[in-house]
């Protein structure tokens, strides 16, 4: 992978009518989200929608074979800290992500991972190419996946699919993804995902913005509202210590960096 230089742009972004078109510029590092990347992405929704957009389309590079690999793996901790903290880069665009007043629309083709499958199930609308992928892989590393992050997943998609997918890290495709309701559209290739990425962009576009504004945050406050009482987040807690401070985890990032499979001892 080449040097970590940030290229000048990690994010453009195109003004077509009321829809900003988002595009993720760091296909040479597979779009995995490092702190630049998110942040990048973050100030270009914001600034989009300041500027008048009405609707967000956040797409990767045309024929990448990889939307996005995820978190970056050189920027997970390795001394002991919690991976997934609530100021955590990643966490606080998917915040953003939900949080902004208008919808975004995820154009995805090719492969989805971790974190950034976390990003996709978390925008409002969803159009892939049916060759693309979606995996959320944290037990392939040994991350305990934060509970916010199961939370949007369970918003998304069955609770069965919801085990299947963090269980065995396996990717599911956008057919499949489709048939379960968490990809709203279907397209034939990258031209036809942005041909319908922006058919419904435009269409949602000329909707009352202030209704829609306050639907999005309704559908977020009922969505996320999941009570649960402090000992039980206490004891969530730390199970997920007794993940990130383990030795598994340790394997998790180093089988990684020698590109060969962890071997998890469960301590
Ligand atoms: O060897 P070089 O230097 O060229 O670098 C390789 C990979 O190390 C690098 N790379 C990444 N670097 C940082 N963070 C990543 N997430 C990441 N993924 C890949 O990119 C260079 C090319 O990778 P390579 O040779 O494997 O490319 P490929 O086309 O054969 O395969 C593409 C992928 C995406 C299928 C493969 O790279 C892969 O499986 N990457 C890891 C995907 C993943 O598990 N992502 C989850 C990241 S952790 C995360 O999101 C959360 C914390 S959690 O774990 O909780 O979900």
């Amino acid at each position: 992978m080449p040097p970590k230089d940030a290229p000048a742009e990690l994010v453009s972004v195109e003004n077509d009518g009321a829809v900003a078109i988002l595009t993720m510029r760091h296909s040479d590092r597979l779009n995995a989200i490092s702190a630049d990347l998110a942040n990048a992405i973050v100030h270009a929704m914001e600034s989009s929608e300041k500027h008048g957009a009405r609707v967000l389309v956040l797409r990767a590079e045309p024929g990448v074979s990889t939307w996005s690999a995820g978190h970056d793996i050189s920027e997970l901790p390795t001394d002991g800290q919690d991976p997934l903290t609530w100021s955590n880069s990643l966490e606080h665009l998917l915040r953003r992500v939900r949080a902004i007043p208008i919808p975004v629309i995820a154009a995805v083709e090719g492969g989805v991972w971790g974190g950034a499958c976390d990003l996709v199930v978390s925008v409002d609308l969803v159009v892939a190419v049916e060759s693309a992928t979606f995996a959320i892989t944290p037990v392939k590393l040994g991350v305990p996946y934060n509970t916010a992050g199961v939370a949007h997943f369970l918003a998304a998609m069955p609770v069965h699919v919801v085990k299947e997918m963090f269980y065995t890290a396996d990717p599911i495709d956008a057919k499949r993804a489709h048939e379960l309701g968490i990809v709203n559209r279907l397209a034939k290739d990258p031209d036809d995902l942005l041909v319908q990425s922006l058919a419904l962009a435009h269409r949602i576009s000329t909707r009352a913005p202030l209704a829609l504004r306050a639907i999005k945050a309704e559908v977020r406050a009922l969505t996320d509202a999941s009570p649960m009482t402090s000992d039980v987040f206490e004891k969530l807690t730390s199970l997920r210590r007794s993940a990130w401070a383990s030795e598994d985890y340790k394997e998790g990032l180093k089988a990684f960096n020698e590109r060969r499979a962890a071997d998890f001892k469960g301590r």
